[in-house]
Order: structure tokens, then sequence, then C-alpha cells
């Protein structure tokens, strides 16, 4: 799926690349996944590389996951030797640029999670861009600090 939008994305960029408009169309996720927590969890984070193939600045402005209550922009800052998560009321990669969600800095927050979300399975996230164009994307529940088993892209047949 998320590979299938990559391909379909560097298509339309070729068709759009001269309308200069709608930076949503030049937007790629890599590696998204999402931080296994304990079944009590309030809020889990998510996390990705996030391209921007196009000639505008990308905003990430919200997104959507039907697995959680909400979910928020959040920064992780230290201050004064605490880390302290700071919700960001939008995220925007440059032009040409990429920007990784990660643990200790930016991320998504699930809040409320609906359901407990095991290491393995799959959740969809629709990242929302200020130009109004979004982008479904799958996310991979993962334990710990999500070390990537990379032997997950020859999955990716969906
Ligand atoms: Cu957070």
């Amino acid at each position: 799926m998320v590979k299938m939008f990559r391909v379909m994305a560097v298509v339309l960029m070729g068709f759009y690349a001269s309308l200069a408009g709608a930076a949503g169309m030049g937007a790629m996720v890599e590696n998204p996944w999402v931080r296994e927590a304990p079944p009590t969890a309030a809020a889990l984070g998510a996390f990705m590389m996030l391209h921007n193939h196009s000639t505008q600045p990308l905003v990430l402005v919200g997104a959507e996951c039907a697995a959680a209550g909400e979910v928020q922009l959040h920064r992780t800052v230290m201050e004064g030797g605490m880390a302290r998560m700071v919700r960001q009321g939008s995220i925007e990669v440059p032009s040409h640029g990429q920007l990784e969600f990660k643990p200790g800095d930016f991320h998504l927050m699930l809040m409320k999670p609906k359901r407990v979300l095991k290491a393995g399975e799959k959740v969809d996230i629709t990242l929302k861009f200020k130009d109004g164009s979004s982008l479904p994307v799958t996310f991979e529940v993962r334990g710990g600090m999500g070390t990537p088993m990379d032997h997950g892209k020859m999955h990716h047949n969906h």
C-alpha cells in the first residue's frame, strides 16, 4: 500500500511538476512504525521519515487514525534536563527536503487508543496537509525502540 502510493506519487509528480501547487502530491513516507506500549498506555508514539518531493513546503497539520480517539502532532524537547512533549500546530518539511519523526523528537501521538496494538500488527494513519491533501499510510507496530527488522521491506506486497 505504502509502496504503491509512493510509485503513484512519483508518477503524479512528473505530471504536476509544472503546476507548482499541491505540496501533498510530493509527500512520501518511509519506515512508518508505531511503538508498542503496555495495554494501559494512554497514548502511543508513531514515527516515520517524511519526504517532500514537491517545489512547495509540505506542511503537516494533523492526522487521523480509526484506532485512536485523536492523533496529535508532538515534539519532545529537553527542558532543564527533563524531556517534555510539546504539541505542535503544524510540522513543516522544506521543499525537496525530509524530516525524521523519531523518539525524542517530532512524532505523531495516538491519544486514547481504542484497542491494544501489539507488535507485528498494522495500523492505518491518514496524514493531513495544509493544502487540503491527505496521505494514507500503513504503520507497523514494533516493540522496544522499533529497531527495524528490515526484512519488512520484502513483505510489502499488499
Ligand atoms: Cu507525544
